[in-house]
């Protein structure tokens, strides 16, 4: 099966930035190898709804080892009772490594949703904080925003597969939305991660596609 792409359909475009691209700070496995494919669907503007996510964190933000003594980036540690990742400095603000890929035109872009910019939290999902000092996950506000238009269903691609897109498409499905995960239009921050993300999609009902079953003639 794949998405009905009519107007209560959202494309969700998850971190697309230079960072997440081999030889950037925080590089996917093969990132830029989506860069063609979406670039494409948004010049095809398919969607009605067009959402581009910006993962855009100040300085000294708590997700960099550089932030804790003695650790290492890739390391996790404790982060406000949770697991946490630490990352390298990636996507600090105003930075060329934060922008939105300069290879794409965001024209079609109806929200830019940045996200990660609490210094204490980090924020995998467009939807949802990871989880902060009171222990909840604050909104980002994307479900109100989705709702609002009429959106029941996301397609959701971009970087990282096995990261933000994940949380995003999960969060989306825990939300109340249909949600299906465009995996040729993605790719992983671990490279070996692919078998436990087809598993976690397949337990939420995350459908997974690929840009050819809603391809543009
Ligand atoms: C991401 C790790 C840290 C992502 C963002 O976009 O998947 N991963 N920050
Ligand atoms: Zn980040």
């Amino acid at each position: 099966m794949s998405p009905a792409i009519n107007e209560r359909t959202a494309l969700i475009v998850v971190d697309v930035q230079p960072d997440f691209m081999p030889g950037g700070a925080l590089a996917c496995h093969e990132g830029d190898a989506i860069v063609p494919g979406i670039a494409r669907l948004l010049r095809a503007r398919r969607f009605r709804h067009v959402v581009a996510t910006q993962d855009w964190h100040p300085a000294g933000h708590a997700s960099f080892a550089s932030s804790h003594p003695d650790t290492q980036p890739f390391q996790q540690i404790a982060l406000h009772g949770q697991p946490q990742t630490l990352w390298p400095d990636h996507c600090m603000q105003g930075t060329p490594g934060a922008a939105l890929h300069p290879d794409i035109d965001w024209s079609a872009a109806d929200l830019i949703l940045r996200k990660g910019s609490d210094p204490q939290v980090d924020s995998y999902s467009a939807f949802r904080e990871n989880h902060g000092p009171q222990g909840s996950r604050p909104a980002t506000g994307l479900a109100g925003w989705l709702r609002e238009r009429g959106v029941e269903e996301v397609l959701v691609c971009g970087l990282a597969r096995d990261v933000c897109v994940l949380w995003t498409a999960q969060d989306a499905v825990a939300l109340g939305f249909r949600a299906w995960l465009a995996w040729d239009l993605s790719r992983p921050v671990t490279p070996d991660s692919d078998d436990a993300t087809r598993a976690s999609l397949q337990s939420q009902g995350i459908g997974v596609v690929d840009a050819a079953d809603f391809a543009i003639a």
